[in-house]
């Protein structure tokens, strides 16, 4: 069997109210690409990148859903399958920065129970119209027990830093499990997490970069 390029698959996951710019995030984090026109996501997509996390080839899986309620069955299947969730919102819209509760009890209520989870703040570089604080955004953070990164997709402000910061616990964790690599001829046994599957899936739409 040909040697997989990666040590660990990770897979995570962007959650959060349409429009705050989870779709910008993926395509600049894998793409190094940005775009002003808004296509609403349909459904489900995903993009890969794979990164150097403390010398191990972490291979980064991330699942881009649909921030539209009328996806809300499809995108919560998903939730089940993450093993980091990062909760999204626009620092220029108070509605999504109160939204994230509730999408914190769709995590609470779908997910795995050793998933990792980081709050990110979006559209940073739009200051004249910003009405969540950076400190509102950590005080939510601190209180639901995650770590908060603000960024912005347009300016290429801490996109890597928010998905690092997520993909190194998710990696810490995995490895306090005495998982060091989950790719495909590991040893028997060192494949899951908690629950957590950490095999490979395919996506049913999506490319990759
Ligand atoms: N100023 C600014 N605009 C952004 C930023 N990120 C995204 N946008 C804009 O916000 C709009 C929505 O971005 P998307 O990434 O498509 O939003 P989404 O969260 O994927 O939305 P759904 O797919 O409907 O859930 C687009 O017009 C983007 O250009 C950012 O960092 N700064
Ligand atoms: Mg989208």
């Amino acid at each position: 069997m040909p040697q997989p390029h990666y040590d660990l698959l990770v897979k995570l996951l962007l959650i959060g109210d349409s429009g705050v710019g989870k779709s910008c995030l993926l395509l600049r984090f894998c793409d190094d690409a940005w775009t002003p026109s808004f296509i609403t996501t349909i459904g489900i997509d995903f993009k890969i990148r794979t990164i150097d996390v403390d010398g191990k080839r972490v291979k980064l899986q991330i699942w881009d859903t649909a921030g539209q309620e009328r996806f809300r069955t499809i995108t919560t299947a998903y939730y089940r399958g993450a093993m980091g969730i990062l909760l999204v919102f626009d620092v220029t819209d108070e509605k999504s920065f109160a939204d994230i509760r509730n999408w914190y009890k769709d995590v609470e209520q779908h997910a795995s129970d050793g998933v990792r989870k980081i709050l990110v703040g979006n559209k940073a570089d739009w200051e004249e119209k910003r009405v969540v604080t950076f400190e509102q955004g950590k005080q939510l953070a601190e209180e639901l027990g995650m770590e908060y990164v603000e960024t912005s997709a347009k300016s290429n402000t801490n996109v890597d830093e928010a998905f690092f910061k997520l993909a190194q616990q998710v990696k810490d964790h995995l490895v306090d499990q005495g998982i060091t690599s989950n790719a495909p001829g590991a040893q028997a046994g060192n494949t899951s997490l908690s629950g957590i599957s950490a095999r490979s899936g395919t996506g049913n739409k999506g490319g990759c970069c």
